[in-house]
């Protein structure tokens, strides 16, 4: 006979064994979120939609904006769609 406490501990020891698994199959998963943080959207960016990026519409921890001054070639503090295009490509 087996007692309803040892029951509920053998239940208990299978739950944790599942769920020390999860971890372990979830990482033979593959990822895609990897892509998304190369390629940058000019009309996402440019919250005012005035066809250009300036330095406040960079979040500051982008590499975008530390590469910013080259970025912008013609120095007028902002980023045009051709600009962009020649940094993001
Ligand atoms: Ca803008
Ligand atoms: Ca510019």
């Amino acid at each position: 006979m087996t007692s309803p406490l040892s029951r509920t501990l053998l239940a208990t020891t299978t739950f944790v064994i599942l769920l020390a698994a999860i971890p372990a199959m979830a990482g033979d998963m593959p990822g895609d979120e990897v892509a998304e943080t190369t390629k940058l959207d000019f009309s996402a960016l440019d919250k005012n939609k005035d066809g250009a990026l300036s330095a406040d519409e960079i979040p500051e921890n982008e590499a975008l904006s530390m590469d910013f001054p080259d970025v912008d070639s013609d120095g007028d503090g902002k980023l045009s769609k051709d600009e962009f295009d020649t940094y993001n490509q």
